[in-house]
């Protein structure tokens, strides 16, 4: 029979956002108008005008940017609701958009699902305008958006629950500071309730939630990264809630940890989450993406890029590019998979059961086949040879997670001048990982050594591609 799974699983909400690898996040509110990061909540809703305002255009360059699904920001910290809500008269009506009539929202839903495209949520807890704020009665208002939310806009692969949640505000045109305690304030589980009633199939982001946040904004998994994680509450506090969270400890996870809690890494493509005309110039680069990628979804993480329209409800030409860029280079990347034409060889199969746990569910592209050891083999090694010699720099390892992570270390060797050479080594897998050799190699044989695992091995995908240019990475190193 099948291996026994390993440690914390996957729910079937992490198997199907896992699958998405990429997806953009959308931050358009009255700040925009305002040039700032983080509105203070003060801003008169008739400034939010954006005469060109084209949801199409902003989600079908993102999909060319290779991204899978959207989340829209529907309130920012600022208070203002992008839907027509009946929670406050801070939103979307009392704008000119659409002369009052506008749902901002649900024309970003129906631009998702036309680009067939997933669609997310994110409601800011924290609210700088609304005069409840800091009271009970704002809990309750907070948890009417999220149902609205959840009710109106169809399927959600996501509900997002920033960490960045108390602080100063421009209550009644006065700016006050409300003090909350940030754990205990909004009643998680309560209002994280509402969204597995109403959205049973989407996965929670929050610091602690379903999916957590990787630890930084620049959008960087560590080297070695595990999908468990155990959430401890930061100093000082009782229970580990969003901002409140041993998120220091998040790059990397937690090896055996008690949750599956694979992380997300959230990084906007221009400096900031919002729109600033001096920032025009300031778009990543496709180096610079495909550092970024490389680091999340090559080390099991999902990458959520911030995109930001301007104050036309456009994106500016050098995000469009930027993002049509990089999709053309995953394209060319991803067009021609190696392994597909090389004969692999296992060192052994489980139960010398070809179809079940061979080889060849290594390429066909199911996530969930797999090749399988027998049980007490935590060792063994996989051999791809070509007719021909192959020119290549990226080698790309999943396991099937449905049996938990299991592989600890892997090393890679290529024949040349007949001889056996190491070329990398890596550690955690899981989900995905994206081994990049600093340069081109060409060879018939790749050797792929697993070299420690605590159970037996369980790996759905090997895949072995060419970079259609080798690209110079930003010099400078971010990450550990
Ligand atoms: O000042 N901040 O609140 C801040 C600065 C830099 C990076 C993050 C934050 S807040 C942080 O945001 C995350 C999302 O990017 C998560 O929501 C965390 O819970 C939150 O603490």
């Amino acid at each position: 029979g099948p291996p026994a799974p390993y440690g914390a699983l996957p729910t079937e909400a992490h198997l199907q956002w896992q699958e998405l690898e990429q997806y953009v996040l959308v931050h358009f509110t009255p700040t925009t108008f305002q040039n700032k990061e983080w509105g203070y909540g003060d801003a008169d809703p008739k400034i939010f005008n954006p005469s060109k305002f084209d949801a199409s255009q902003i989600v079908n360059a993102a999909k060319a940017g290779g991204f899978k699904g959207v989340i829209v920001v529907a309130k920012h910290h600022d208070g203002f609701c992008l839907w027509p809500t009946k929670t406050t008269d801070y939103n979307i009506s009392k704008s000119p958009f659409r002369n009052g009539k506008g749902d901002m929202v649900k024309e970003f839903e129906v631009a998702a699902r036309n680009a067939g495209m997933k669609f997310g949520l994110y409601c800011s807890p924290w609210d700088r305008n609304n005069e409840y704020y800091g009271t009970p009665e704002y809990v309750t208002k907070f948890r009417e958006q999220l149902t609205e939310l959840y009710t109106n806009y169809g399927k959600l692969f996501i509900t997002w629950f920033d960490g960045a949640n108390g602080g100063d505000g421009y209550y009644g045109g006065k700016k006050e500071k409300r003090n909350i305690d940030r754990t205990t304030y909004y009643g998680w589980d309560t209002t994280w309730g509402i969204s597995k009633k109403l959205q049973p199939g989407a996965v929670i982001f929050a610091d602690n939630g379903d999916v957590r946040w990787v630890g930084n904004e620049q959008g960087f998994a560590a080297e070695t990264s595990w999908a468990t994680f155990t959430p401890e509450p930061t100093a000082g506090k009782l229970v580990a809630a969003p901002g409140e969270t041993n998120s220091d400890k998040a790059p990397e996870g937690t090896r055996n940890g008690k949750y599956w809690k694979p992380a997300e890494c959230d990084v906007p493509l221009r400096n900031g989450w919002f729109y600033h005309t001096n920032e025009d110039n300031h778009v990543k680069s496709v180096s610079e993406l495909f550092e970024i990628y490389l680091k999340s979804v090559g080390r099991g993480a999902c990458l959520d890029l911030g995109i930001s329209p301007n104050t036309d409800g456009l994106l500016h030409p050098n995000d469009v590019k930027a993002l049509k860029d990089f999709g053309d280079f995953l394209k060319k990347l991803y067009s021609d998979n190696l392994a597909n034409s090389a004969v692999i060889k296992a060192s052994e199969i489980r139960g010398d059961n070809e179809i079940f746990f061979g080889t060849k569910n290594l390429t066909d592209n199911d996530r969930y086949s797999y090749w399988a050891t027998n049980d007490d083999v935590k060792k063994a090694s996989l051999t791809l040879e070509w007719k021909k010699e192959q020119t290549f720099n990226i080698i790309r390892l999943r396991e099937n997670i449905k049996l938990g992570q299991r592989i600890e270390k892997v090393e890679f060797d290529a024949f040349i001048n007949g001889k056996w050479k190491k070329v990398a080594t890596t550690t955690s897998i899981g989900a995905n990982r994206l081994v990049r050799l600093p340069n081109y190699i060409t060879t018939s044989k790749l050797r792929i050594r697993i070299e420690e695992s605590p159970v037996c091995i369980a790996l759905s995908d090997v895949g072995v591609f060419k970079e259609p240019e080798q690209v110079s990475l930003p010099k400078i190193k971010r990450d550990k």
